[in-house]
């Protein structure tokens, strides 16, 4: 078990313990146990086998015992009975807004409620108003909060659905009786959000597939199951539906149910218009709905399917009628930008702000990877409960950064440090004057603190990007999918700031953010804008999201042009210093 998970169930005591009523010292033992560990500089794993933990300032004798059981034994019976003597409606309870344990514990205590309908219903017959301590107006809230909550109970981020579809499609690959198979639907278009997960597999035993998918380890439950189609929870809770095709369907039911349902909308009505019927079957020379075998047009592959319907192959992330029939009739779709183009992030924290990692073991991550730079760009000063930076500390981290890169030189490796801050975009300007923008690479300006009114994000943000020392504006937008809304500000006039000025736009390829959106890449590269695609890593694991950042700038249409890092240190070197006018870096 590491260090995270046991934090995690160190602060799930905590909570069930607050749910249980327990005396307020004792939960908050467990929830500040939780948040040392997290910060601890040394690995769990050393500590306990050296028998250290009670050096640790805030972990008493009980506290290091649970926590070395856990470290030994990856399990800790006193959190199993704990948690099987709270009903595990109430913990859900608390996954909604405006609910901590004690409005919980007052609930189930009062109104015997231990589940989210049960809740729901008392709030719908006004029981909960009548609580001490709720009214009218916090149950009307509740009431909402349980809507918001169920709306994205069926919602997942890409890169979850992307990690719970993986090892299935792998398993399904190596059973004998698949002879293709494939993710369909939003997951391999690389839509944002996924509502389910869809694959298609061709076989000559449909049964024996299906027997097995149901199977399947990652399979929490199943929904359904018939002769050619099954739909299952995956643990995690994602839903996933498999459909098996005989081979000579494949293409065709792999397009259909790729959609999207507004491009398959295109696709029947340009087969229509050739005398033709599209389904999921196959392609048919017949007026009307048909699956006669007799009448099928053979389409072994998608790219036949398309280019029976006079078209030129499309990619999946582009399939959402959104310009790509256009563009598909005339020539073969240019090769959109890959993750394997990418030679680096120029926006990343460390642990001079709030990133996890020291710039040792980041270098060392980057070039195992076989990039060929990497900027660190942590906050500035602005970003105080980032632990963003003033220029004293900047000044030092700048030192460090330089001495990094003159072992690497000679070491006689290519690799590079860029030096950088995310620089905060406030109401009366950045957060650093010009000069010190001015001494760094790669300077990425964020919009962290939005205001209320559309015009004044817009202004501040124009302003941003018109400013000479600044490269990028960092996620556009500030969304954090699933959990909060873009600010309000108008894109068009930032695009077109951008666009004036030679100001790069970054794609954020963090999961969360994965911003700017793919539905304004066509638009701003059209005004010449071009792409970053960062990041924004705060720890070793986040540069796995340079592939996921690649695959939503291909939704973007983006290619390896566009795209800034594609670029090799020398070039980017260039670059950086063409967009302050010729003038690199200063100082
Ligand atoms: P999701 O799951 O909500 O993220 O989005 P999709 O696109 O994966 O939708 P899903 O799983 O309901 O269906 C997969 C694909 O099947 C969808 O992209 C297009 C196709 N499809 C499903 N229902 C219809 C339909 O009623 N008409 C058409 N033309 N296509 C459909
Ligand atoms: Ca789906
Ligand atoms: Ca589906
Ligand atoms: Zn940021």
């Amino acid at each position: 078990m590491d260090k995270e998970a046991i934090a995690a169930v160190l602060g799930e005591i905590g909570t069930l313990l607050e749910l249980k009523g327990e005396n307020p010292f004792k939960t908050r033992a467990y929830h500040n146990a939780a948040r040392i560990l997290e910060g601890l500089s040394e690995p769990l794993d050393t500590l306990v086998a050296e028998d250290r933990l009670g050096e640790v300032q805030g972990i008493g004798e009980a506290l290091r015992d649970k926590i070395s059981t856990l470290v030994r034994t990856g399990r800790l019976p006193y959190h199993e009975e704990l948690k099987a003597s709270v009903p595990a409606g109430l913990l859900e309870m608390l996954g909604i807004q405006g609910l901590g344990p004690k409005k919980v514990r007052k609930i189930h205590e009062e109104l015997a409620i231990d589940s989210i309908e049960a809740l729901e219903a008392a709030c719908k017959d006004g029981r909960v108003a009548a609580l001490d301590g709720f009214g009218e107006k916090s149950q009307s809230k509740l009431l909402e909060a349980i809507a918001f909550k169920r709306q994205f109970a069926s919602r997942h981020r890409l890169v979850d659905a992307i990690a719970a579809a993986e090892p299935v499609l792998e398993a399904l690959r190596e059973h004998p009786d698949v002879t293709r198979c494939s993710t369909a639907g939003s997951l391999r278009r690389w839509k944002e959000v996924i509502g389910d997960i869809d694959f298609v597999v061709s076989s000559r035993r449909p049964g024996a597939v299906l027997d097995f998918f149901v199977g399947l380890p990652a399979v929490q439950s199943v929904l359904a199951r018939g002769d050619t189609k099954a739909s299952v929870i995956l643990s995690g809770g994602i839903q996933a539906d498999l459909r098996v095709v005989a081979d000579h369907e494949f293409a065709s039911a792999l397009a259909y149910f790729t959609g999207s349902k507004e491009h398959n909308i295109v696709m029947r009505q340009r087969a229509i218009a050739r005398g033709l019927r599209l389904n999921e079957y196959g392609l048919f020379r017949s007026t009307e709905e048909t699956r006669d075998p007799a009448l099928r047009v053979e389409c072994p592959t998608e790219e036949d399917l398309f280019r029976e319907l006079g078209l030129h192959y499309v990619p999946p992330e582009l399939r959402e009628d959104h310009g790509e029939f256009a563009a598909a009739e005339k020539r073969p779709m240019p090769r959109l930008v890959e993750w394997t183009d990418l030679r680096g992030s120029l926006h990343n924290h460390s642990d001079w702000s709030d990133g996890r990692d020291r710039l040792e073991g980041i270098v060392e991550r980057a070039r195992e990877l076989g990039l060929s730079y990497w900027a660190i760009t942590d906050h500035s000063r602005a970003s105080f409960q980032a632990n963003g930076l003033d220029p004293a500390r900047l000044l030092r981290q700048l030192d460090e950064i330089d001495a990094i890169n003159q072992r690497l030189a000679d070491e006689g490796d290519d690799f590079r440090l860029l030096t950088g801050i995310e620089v905060d975009v406030l109401r009366d300007g950045l957060d650093l004057p010009d000069e010190w923008l001015a001494r760094l690479d790669v300077v990425v300006a964020s919009l962290h603190v939005p205001s209320g009114e559309e015009a004044e994000n817009t202004r501040r943000l124009v302003a941003a990007a018109g400013n000479r020392w600044v490269h990028m504006l960092g996620h556009p937008t500030g969304r954090l999918l699933l959990e909060r809304d873009a600010y309000k500000v108008n894109l068009n006039a930032v695009i077109e700031a951008c666009a004036a000025a030679g100001t790069w736009i970054e794609l954020n390829a963090s999961p969360y953010r994965l911003d700017l959106d793919w539905r304004h890449w066509a638009h701003a590269r059209k005004l010449g804008v071009r792409c970053v695609i960062n990041c924004d890593a705060h720890r070793l694991e986040h540069f796995g999201y340079l592939r996921l950042g690649a695959g939503v700038a291909r939704k973007g249409g983006l290619r390896p042009d566009d795209v800034v890092n594609t670029m090799t240190l020398p070039r980017l070197r260039e670059a950086l210093a063409a967009k302050r006018g010729g003038a690199g870096r200063k100082g």
